[in-house]
């Protein structure tokens, strides 16, 4: 065999016993991401990919019941969610959710003790905390001249075909329970009954149910009261001055909304990892300072926008005290949804 061919093989057998390493080295591993509508900047899954040479199906949701429905119906591909408190103790009741290995989120050191060991997860063995927010009104302060402080301005007739409410069970009842001196909790039927009467008769004035873009119809000037999440409302007040958000005088909900892993994942150390890195400091203040709700990170707190932090000293104690957690149910649930098809179906 002369020199030449002699490299041939030499080369030929390398390459071939090379081919399935470059083909195994090709197909990345997924990480399935679901998390709620506007949630996350555009770096840190650009980042994420490139750091742990990984791809990452990034999907969204704007409702609890919509990711516990998915989970239910069982799919099987998503590897981190962030489901909110009371929906946290509804998925680890169900056995929906895998206990975390906090050795591999060496970062929830950095989470803000305030924010762990809730009741809905206490030791938090399933979720860590992730963001926080209150839910009150989003207005239009060049179109709305009176006060807006109570709830009750939703039910205004001279405000027909602006008024935009949340499309979540919880949050638009709890309204008008909270109008009627109800807890949002309550498994009064007489309650509950009379909430879905202020609902219905409110119905006609609403242009949309909407849990996620709501701030949208009041950035156009299509809605001038929106019921809403407090970060999106910020966020559309910084583009437009005129838009003000407020908790009504008859308080509201807070929540807290976590990482959490299903118990069906196809890829949990990633997930862990993926957890880990949003968990730093300087990644969570850049992905707050986006979405504009509270992070639940201490060590992101300083380097959180000034305007952001802001909004947590509007809270004052008082205020505090008459904003409720979303609690879960439990059996009650049924005829809470039960309302509530009858409400979007009428
Ligand atoms: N656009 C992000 C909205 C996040 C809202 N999570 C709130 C859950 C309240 N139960």
């Amino acid at each position: 065999m002369n020199m030449l061919k002699r490299y041939a093989l030499l080369f030929g057998s390398f390459f071939l016993l090379t081919l399935p390493m470059a083909g195994y080295a090709a197909e990345k591993r997924v990480l399935n991401v679901y998390n709620w509508d506007d949630y996350i900047d555009e770096q840190t899954i650009p980042e994420f990919e490139k750091a742990f040479n990984v791809k990452v199906n990034y999907d969204v949701y704007d409702s609890n019941e919509t990711l516990l429905a998915k989970l239910q119906a069982g799919a099987t591909g998503f590897d981190v969610i962030f489901p909110s408190d009371y929906m946290v103790e509804i998925m680890i009741k169900l056995g929906l959710l895998e206990p975390l290995d906090k050795s591999k989120i060496s970062n929830c050191a950095t989470l803000d003790p305030a924010f762990l060991n809730q009741p809905f997860d206490p030791g938090n063995q399933y979720s860590l905390p992730f963001a926080f927010g209150t839910v009150g009104i989003g207005y239009r302060s060049d179109k709305i001249t009176k006060p807006v402080d109570s709830w009750k301005v939703l039910f205004d007739p001279q405000y027909e075909g602006r008024i935009v409410m949340l499309d979540d069970v919880r949050e638009t009842l709890g309204v008008a329970l909270k109008l009627v001196g109800g807890s949002i909790n309550t498994k009064n039927p007489d309650e509950l009954e009379k909430a879905k009467e202020m609902i219905l008769k409110q119905k006609p004035l609403v242009k949309a149910y909407l849990a996620g873009q709501a701030e949208q119809l009041l950035l156009s000037g299509d809605a001038w009261l929106v019921h809403n999440w407090s970060g999106d409302i910020y966020r559309a007040a910084a583009e437009n001055p005129a838009i003000a958000y407020v908790i009504p005088e008859e308080g509201s909900t807070k929540f807290l909304d976590n990482f959490a892993i299903p118990v069906s994942a196809q890829n949990k150390e990633l997930a862990h990892q993926f957890i880990n890195f949003l968990l730093q400091p300087e990644v969570d203040a850049r992905i707050h300072n986006k979405v504009y709700f509270l992070s639940t990170n201490k060590a992101a707190f300083p380097l959180l926008d000034p305007a952001l932090r802001a909004t947590l000293e509007t809270l004052s104690p008082e205020l505090l005290g008459k904003l409720e957690f979303v609690q879960d149910l439990g059996k009650e649930t049924r005829f809470w949804d039960k309302i509530w098809t009858e409400i979007k179906t009428q």
